[in-house]
């Protein structure tokens, strides 16, 4: 059966510079402020990437935990900090990440090229991330570059065994120049791969600039979960740029509710995710 939709935020990533997206959340404060308003608007998960006093992505691990202490209080939405990063950090720095305590965290599963730069993920990596998560009861979100990523995790599951939670999510992460492109097609081809996965595997999908409304659209119509924001957009329409993560929210929700799938709140985006 088909349920109302999981909203997930990604308001800040790593790639865009602030100095060229001035609307673009660097600061604690000006992500706990789009957290409150995107949760009101009807996301239930944030996915969070921060920076530094300078704007510079950063995997500091007293930002890390401050940020995830600050949004807990202010928000009741569930946090996801970022594995991935920015494409030069260090392993070491990206399996930290799960010391700051976050409700869930990102797992890519597979290297990708990513424009001009290679999104190294080996898969002794990719395993040391999954455990690590399974013994400190953290919720995955298996993050799919290319179809031969859920290759990967069905391989993942079968040696290495569920993760914490028991409940299978993947995000479907499209138009990545290097990786599988943002088109119906080929989300329908990723959701068919699914069924090598657990039964009840849930998945979202996003799709990179110009795919991101076709990916939206088809994503919906065949029984998926949305993630939108400024880290994956930074146009609403040609020629006209992203005024707000708030903005890209309120037009998910919109096409949620056209669908008649209206957002889950946050009590049953946990139930969902087996949190
Ligand atoms: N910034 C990209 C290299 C994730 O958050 O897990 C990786 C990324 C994926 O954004
Ligand atoms: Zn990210």
């Amino acid at each position: 059966m088909t349920t109302g939709t999981l909203i997930t935020v990604a308001p800040t990533g790593a790639e865009s510079a602030k100095a060229e997206v001035p609307a673009l959340p660097v600061t604690l404060d000006e992500l706990l402020l789009t957290a409150k308003e995107c949760e009101a608007l009807g996301a239930a998960v944030i996915h969070v990437h921060i920076r530094d006093d300078v704007a510079r992505p950063t995997l500091d691990q007293g930002r890390l935990r401050e940020t995830v202490a600050a949004l807990r209080e202010s928000t009741d939405l569930i946090v996801q900090l970022s594995s991935g990063g920015a494409v030069t950090d260090p392993e070491a720095d990206r399996l930290a990440v799960l010391d700051a305590g976050p409700d869930m965290a990102s797992c890519t599963m597979g290297t990708v090229n990513f424009g001009d730069d290679v999104f190294l993920n080996r898969w002794e990596f990719i395993v040391d991330l999954h455990t690590r998560m399974q013994e400190r009861g953290v919720v995955p979100e298996y993050e799919i570059f290319d179809l031969g990523h859920l290759t990967a995790l069905q391989r993942l599951l079968g040696r290495y065994g569920l993760p914490h939670g028991g409940h299978v999510h993947v995000d479907f992460v499209m138009g990545v120049p290097g990786g599988m492109p943002g088109t119906t097609e080929t989300l329908v081809a990723a959701r068919q791969m699914l069924r090598d996965l657990p039964d009840g595997t849930t998945f979202s999908a996003t799709g990179i600039g110009r795919s991101t409304i076709p990916v939206l659209l088809a994503s919906l119509s065949t029984g998926g979960h949305l993630r939108v924001g400024m880290e994956d957009t930074v146009t609403y329409a040609k020629g006209r740029p992203v005024e707000s993560n708030m903005q890209l929210v309120a037009r998910a929700v919109g096409f949620a509710q056209l669908a008649q799938r209206p957002p889950l709140t946050t009590a049953e985006a946990r139930e969902l995710l087996g949190l």
